[in-house]
């Protein structure tokens, strides 16, 4: 594989400068300009980026579509929100307007990502430029990223992580980028960078791999992210790379939050303190202050921070304090240096496997749309590799676990298809009616 230089960009097997981009990217601007939302499939290539960076300079929101998502998923992110045009590669097609206005005009979107919530389909996140500098800069100073890096990575470009971090990151830095197409351990040994960013799956399979945890030894700095980074491949890392990774940690909806710093001691299952323009702080269960070292509901608040899911007011409204903070969903402890620990997530019905967050519902919504199915219910069960597998227990008069399987993969995304499938003659359900879904783990 060819490696990206100081300040140039390489996806797979295509190299070009800033210069080179600019003028990919500004042919392509004339394709987009006065549409209000685009749609991109996130292919990892270079004609991705030239169009998210067209969108950007012409103030068209761009929606980045997973490579691999099945119709159900695609129909509803390219009527949710509004796109007008859709480029796949260099072909671009018209779309049918929406039944009714889905255009972003009340928000500041310069992206358009879809993030899943425990039920129901895939939610808007507006995302600003403002908030991505903002996070762009907190992260480089903390991890001291600057012009002579070279980042590799091999993330999908339709996320916060491999596009936003992945991406934007190095161009507003000014350092060169290496994306490797797939996150494979072979192609990050060979890519030669001085940053290397990779969800805690990437990592745990470069740490099976001793050849390839030994070529990372002349990296500068290895990042975790998206998910927790399991104790036992930060030490593998540490004894075979002769470094383990910073952890960081964020969302969709407020990019990144807490990160470890380059120069700080690193700690297995830390994920440091706020970055600069961030405040955290973890509650109790009646929203009061947690004591330093006692766990509750991470919130946050700050400059990276979205102002509310597309067309979706009162999931908004929910998902925030009364005075303005973010309630995030995961379990915290902050230490009294205000150092973070991420212990887990208040609702087992949002599952991340391999780094992707899937909604238990998406997928139990995608089942029942199957003849056979009567009643589906979906969980994350523990997975060496991926984090959390989904596993789903269905009630069916004859399907099949692969045809279901493949079922949910025309509706969905690849990632979000079951692992395995149970089948049961009832799901076990609580006194009110309601699955039970600690039953079915047990
Ligand atoms: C997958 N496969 C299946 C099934 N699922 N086959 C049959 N049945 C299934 N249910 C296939 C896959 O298509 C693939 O086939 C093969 O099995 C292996 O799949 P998998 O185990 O998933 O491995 P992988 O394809 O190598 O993917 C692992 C991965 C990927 C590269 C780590 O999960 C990944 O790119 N994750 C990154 C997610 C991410 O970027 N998240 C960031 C969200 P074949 O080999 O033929 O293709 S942003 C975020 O979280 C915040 C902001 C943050 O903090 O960063
Ligand atoms: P997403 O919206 O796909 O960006 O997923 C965000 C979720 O990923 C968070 O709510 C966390 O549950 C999880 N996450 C991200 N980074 C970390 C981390 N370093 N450790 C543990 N969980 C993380």
């Amino acid at each position: 594989m060819r490696t990206g230089g100081r300040s140039t960009i390489t996806i797979g097997a295509d190299t070009v400068d800033r210069d080179g981009l600019e003028e990919l990217a500004a042919n392509r601007a004339g394709d987009i300009a006065g549409a209000p939302v685009v749609a991109v499939v996130a292919h990892p290539a270079l004609s991705t980026v030239a169009t998210v960076l067209a969108g950007l300079r012409a103030r068209v929101t761009v929606v980045p579509l997973s490579p691999d998502a099945g119709g159900m998923e695609r129909n509803h992110i390219l009527t949710d929100s509004g796109a007008a045009l859709l480029v796949d590669g260099g072909h671009i097609s018209m779309l049918p307007p929406p039944p009714r206005s889905r255009v972003v005009n009340d928000v500041e979107a310069d992206l358009l990502l879809y993030t899943s919530g425990t039920t129901g389909l895939p939610k808007g996140v507006p995302i600003s430029m403002a908030a991505v500098r903002a996070c762009i800069d907190g992260l480089a100073d903390a991890w001291g990223w600057s012009k002579d890096d070279v980042l590799v990575h091999g993330l999908p470009l339709h996320h916060v992580h491999g596009l936003v971090l992945g991406v934007l990151g190095p161009l507003a830095v000014g350092s060169g980028l290496t994306h490797t197409g797939r996150p494979t351990p072979t192609a990050y040994a060979a890519a030669g960078g001085t940053m290397y960013f990779g969800v805690p799956t990437v990592w745990t399979r470069i740490a099976s791999d001793a050849a390839a945890a030994r070529a990372l030894s002349s990296a500068r700095l290895l990042v975790s992210g998206s998910a927790a980074l399991p104790g036992p491949v930060f030490d593998s890392l540490l004894a075979q790379a002769g470094q383990a990774p910073v952890e960081r940690y964020g969302m969709t909806e407020t990019l990144i939050t807490l990160a470890a710093r380059a120069d700080h001691p690193r700690s297995r299952g830390s994920v440091g303190a706020p970055l600069p323009g961030i405040r955290a702080r973890i509650v109790d269960e009646h929203g009061h202050p947690a004591a330093p070292d006692e766990i509750g509901e991470l919130e946050v608040s700050g400059a990276t921070v979205f102002s509310g899911y597309l067309n979706r007011p009162e999931a908004t409204s929910e998902s925030f304090t009364p005075d303005g903070w973010f309630r995030t969903g995961d379990i915290a402890s902050a230490g009294a240096d205000g150092v973070h620990r991420i212990v887990g997530r208040a609702s087992s019905d949002l599952i991340k496997t391999g780094g992707y967050r899937v909604g238990a519902g998406e997928v139990e919504d995608a089942l029942l749309t199957h003849p056979s199915v009567a009643e589906a219910a979906v969980v994350g069960e523990p997975d060496d590799d991926l984090g959390q597998r989904i596993v789903a227990y269905v009630v069916s008069d004859g399907a099949d676990e692969q045809g279901l399987i493949q079922h949910v993969a025309t509706a969905l995304s690849a990632h979000k298809r079951p692992r395995a499938i149970h089948f049961l003659t009832a799901l076990p359900r609580n006194s009110m009616g309601k699955v039970d879904k600690g039953r079915l783990r047990d």
